[in-house]
């Protein structure tokens, strides 16, 4: 599956890793770069020099392109943006917020930049500023997201821009990944089904907890916050909802939640912690190396796109 997004990244097939924080480091970035995605090191809050060294070493692992995603909420954008430039990473992602003010510096050091957006009028707004190609991500994703299904999202986004447009929010097998070019999308964005790669670092009990979830198991907190956040329901967001709809303030839910993703992450604390989640974890049923991965979702996106005509006869 050729398209102007695997000649834009130089990878073998159109699909880009999310930048999962506290879980795509190295090894899961080299992996999903060796399967023949761009794979991606999240920086989330991390501080600069963790992500160089985390660059470095995907640099040992692999001779592919990769990527990194700077989450705009970080204190260390500005260090982030100047480490991207220095090491002359091939693709930076962001999420999060505008990146309007760093595209052009980046530019100028020959880096793609690939804004993760949820609405049409962000979309614009870093098309006008440069961006080479946009992530358009549904409420479907897992982590900080917008107020638009992925349905919706990527046609509209498509209209209104003249860069490549990259689905992301609920992608999970290769019915989805057609459905997203059917939409308009020239690649597709995947971070959930990545959770359970062999060489995803996430806890054990993490990787359980998505092989385990049903299409109703998550939930979106932090809407009374103005950050939501969808993650697996579980002791955590039972209590966050609660104390949202009983009026808490803002501050006192950001205490709650400070440090709780690293805690699920790194330590499989999964009921006391936050255990960002896609929608679409409820297919999500056995681990694989990431290269598996990717060669079944195209595997079946090739198979269904054969088959699209009789399918619309019916
Ligand atoms: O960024 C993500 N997903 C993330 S970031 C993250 S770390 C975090 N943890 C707790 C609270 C907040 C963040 C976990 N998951 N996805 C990309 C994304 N960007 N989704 C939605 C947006 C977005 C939303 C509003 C981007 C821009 C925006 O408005 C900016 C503007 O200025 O218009």
């Amino acid at each position: 599956m050729k398209s102007i997004i695997t000649d834009l990244l130089g990878t073998k097939y159109p699909i880009i890793q999310g930048g999962m924080a506290w879980v795509a480091d190295s090894s899961l970035a080299a992996a999903v770069s060796n399967g023949g995605g761009l794979g991606i090191i999240a920086c989330g809050g991390a501080d600069p020099e963790w992500v160089r060294a985390e660059i470095r070493k995907t640099r040992e692992l692999t001779d592919k392109p990769f990527g990194i995603n700077v989450m705009l909420l970080s204190p260390f954008v500005d260090g982030l943006m100047q480490v991207a430039c220095e090491e002359k990473i091939a693709v930076v992602t962001t999420g999060a917020g505008n990146p309007g003010k760093y595209i052009a510096t980046l530019k100028q050091h020959g880096i793609i930049v690939i804004p993760v957006v949820a609405s049409v009028a962000l979309a614009q707004r870093v098309e006008r500023a440069g961006a080479d190609a946009v992530i358009a991500e549904g409420l479907e994703a897992g982590g900080h997201i917008g107020e638009i299904t992925t349905m919706a999202l990527v046609p509209q986004i498509v209209d209104a821009v003249k860069i490549p447009v990259i689905a992301a929010g609920g992608i999970g097998d290769g019915r989805g990944v057609a459905a997203a070019f059917m939409l308009g999308a020239k690649g597709v964005q995947v971070g959930t089904r990545f959770l359970v790669a062999f060489e995803c670092t996430v806890s054990p009990n993490y990787k359980k907890m998505i092989l385990k979830a049903r299409d109703s198991d998550t939930v979106v907190t932090g809407r009374s916050t103005g950050h939501p956040v969808r993650v697996v329901k579980n002791r955590l967001a039972r209590m966050v909802l609660k104390m949202e709809k009983e009026g808490a303030d803002i501050e006192e839910i950001n205490q709650l939640c400070t440090g709780t993703l690293r805690m699920a992450v790194k330590d499989g604390e999964v009921e006391g912690g936050s255990v960002m989640s896609g929608q679409i974890a409820g297919i999500v049923c056995k681990e694989q190396s990431a290269k598996d991965i990717i060669e079944e979702l195209f595997a079946e996106a090739e198979k269904i796109y054969a088959a699209a005509a009789p399918a619309f006869e019916a």
